[in-house]
């Protein structure tokens, strides 16, 4: 090796130390060091090298007063420089050095306080004459930018921290919306947990943290205008989501560029507001009496009673207060796998829905999804729902977002995630695709013929094509705004979350940012692998990818 460098620089009289590719030690493939995860849309780089001098490197910007960009200099600065046992300064009489890193808002762009769907997270980086650049017409784009840049870094094999000397990279999401879902209601999520999992979201330009607050098993989001429901509902005192916990997460998500999703999961999925507001749900009957044992064994049985006025107003008044606490104006209002047969087994429901013409389920259905759509139309904030509401055909107000979720390989009465995408897109609905992306799935790998195991999960959840069948104009592809990586959390908790959800999620951040032609796995896994190390780096407990290793950076 030391004799291919002495070549190498022989050459090339402006080089003083080389590119050198890491090898991975058990298949012996290369891939380069400075790997950027996700994939930007173009990216040139040269072979040359540019020491770095930790403290010496000047970061600053034209929108310095932003607090998004001046917040981000000082988290980034840690990031730069990974802690490793001997990091050499560079010699002392080179004059390879990185002078400065400028992130750079076009033409006066203004300091925004939250992203939205439609914020541009564009940027340019460049690396020439020893200065390095971001250029972005939001600060959205600088942090991108910025992201990027960190990820250029890498400490050399004689443990020197190098960047390319010459990079070119024009980068812009292929996708708009690129979430993750947490389910905090089967576990407790603490915050602290949550928080490094936003952190971790922004290694990866995700730019969604939809966060499914509540469901059967419990309510630990405090509601200022019904605290009983937290009371009541939570699994204890301790674990529960208070108003400050929820500005805490909403505002570093925000400095991060993510935007937070609340979903209040009704009228199914709706156990743990009956600790509180029994008079709000029916229980299933059974033998001409009301059967409250089967939710235990059963499940999501429990469900809100349609015909109960106070089902609304109640609904109303926690839907205007989301929509003051999260800055997003959008509220998922889950309305998945509505459990009809609790309904009509119910007398009292059957007698209402005849008095009142319902004829049956399905317009049921209708009926409250109305008058919920309603409540959202009144306060001025988008809805979005799972696919199930759709599928019953209820028609939704213009804007809304689906979220398909359901596939063909799940249950042959359900049709192909591909095809659900292009007709509720050709019917003028905004969509979100989740189906192939249920990351609490877990498998084995599957052995290669050279003994390796392949990592079946991530090849599974990477090659998916979210367009791989759309027909339609282009105004209807639009429609398609991305996909989000869904963790429930039967099995999940704060042990366990960030290993579940890393670096799995990260192979869907890169389908959803990246261009559709950045897809081969099998090159794309070795990528993953040093994005994975980085990970561990910054304190992030990734699961492993490939067999290996990463050096001194295990925990
Ligand atoms: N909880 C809620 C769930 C699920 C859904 N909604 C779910 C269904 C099937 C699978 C995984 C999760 N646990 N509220 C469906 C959107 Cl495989």
């Amino acid at each position: 090796m030391k004799c291919l460098l002495f070549i190498i620089c022989f050459v090339n009289v402006q080089c003083d130390i080389t590119y050198i590719e890491v090898k991975y030690p058990l298949t012996g493939k290369l891939a380069p060091p400075n790997v950027v995860w996700p994939h930007p849309q173009k990216m040139e780089v040269s072979n040359d090298l540019l020491y770095i001098r930790p403290n010496d490197l000047q970061v600053d910007s034209n929108i310095e007063t932003c607090d998004i960009v001046a917040k981000a200099i000082e988290r980034y600065k840690p990031l730069f420089f990974p802690p490793t046992l001997d990091m050499h300064q560079p010699p002392a009489d080179t004059e390879n050095i990185l002078q400065t890193l400028t992130l750079n808002a076009k033409n006066n762009s203004q300091c925004e306080k939250y992203i939205e769907l439609t914020s541009s997270e564009a940027y340019n980086l460049t690396i020439k004459q020893k200065v390095a650049v971001v250029e972005a017409e939001s600060v959205w784009g600088l942090l991108r930018g910025l992201e990027t840049f960190s990820q250029l870094i890498y400490i050399n094999e004689q443990n020197y921290v190098v960047i390319n000397s010459s990079v070119n990279i024009t980068d812009s999401p292929r996708f708009r919306h690129r979430g993750i879902m947490l389910d905090t209601a089967r576990h407790f999520v603490p915050v602290p947990v949550i928080k490094k999992n936003l952190d971790t979201m922004a290694y990866n330009k995700i730019n969604v943290f939809h966060w499914h607050l509540v469901d059967d098993q419990s309510f630990p989001f405090e509601s200022k205008t019904f605290p009983n429901l937290s009371r009541a509902g939570a699994f204890s005192p301790d674990h529960v989501y208070t108003p400050v916990d929820v500005a805490d997460v909403i505002e570093h998500a925000r400095l991060r560029g993510i935007r937070v999703i609340p979903e209040i999961d009704t009228p199914g999925h709706t156990f743990s507001w009956s600790k509180s507001m029994p008079e709000l749900i029916t229980v299933c009957w059974a033998h001409g009496k009301p059967y409250q044992a089967i939710y235990s064994i059963q499940g999501e049985m429990e469900i809100f009673n349609p015909s109960e006025p106070r089902v609304y107003s109640t609904m109303d008044a926690l839907l205007r207060e989301i929509k003051e606490r999260f800055p997003s104006n959008y509220v998922h209002l889950g309305m998945d796998e509505v459990y009809d047969k609790c309904w009509l087994s119910n007398p009292n429901i059957r007698q209402w829905m005849v008095d009142n013409h319902i004829l049956s389920t399905k317009n049921l259905q209708k009926y409250y999804a109305d008058r919920i759509l309603d409540i959202t139309r009144n306060i001025s904030v988008t809805p979005i729902v799972w696919q199930d509401v759709w599928d019953e055909k209820v028609e939704l107000p213009p804007g809304t977002i689906i979220q398909v979720w359901k596939d063909s390989s799940d249950n042959i009465e359900f049709d192909s995630w591909a095809s659900y995408l292009n007709r509720a897109a050709n019917e003028g609905y905004n969509v979100i695709l989740s189906s192939p992306w249920y990351l609490n799935y877990i498998s084995y790998g599957k052995y290669n013929t050279d003994r390796s195991v392949m990592n079946l999960e991530f090849f599974k959840y990477y090659e998916v094509e979210p367009l791989r069948q759309f027909s339609g104009s282009n105004e209807a592809k639009e429609r398609i705004l991305g996909g989000e990586a869904c963790l429930w959390g039967e099995f999940v908790d704060g042990t366990n979350l960030l290993s579940r959800f890393w670096p799995k999620a990260s192979a869907v951040a890169e389908r959803l940012w990246s261009p559709a032609t950045i897809n081969n796995s099998e090159d794309a896994q070795f990528r993953l692998d040093v994005h994975r190390c980085r990970l561990l780096r910054r304190g992030i407990p990734a699961q492993p990818i490939l067999n290996g290793h990463c050096g001194n950076y295990e925990v």
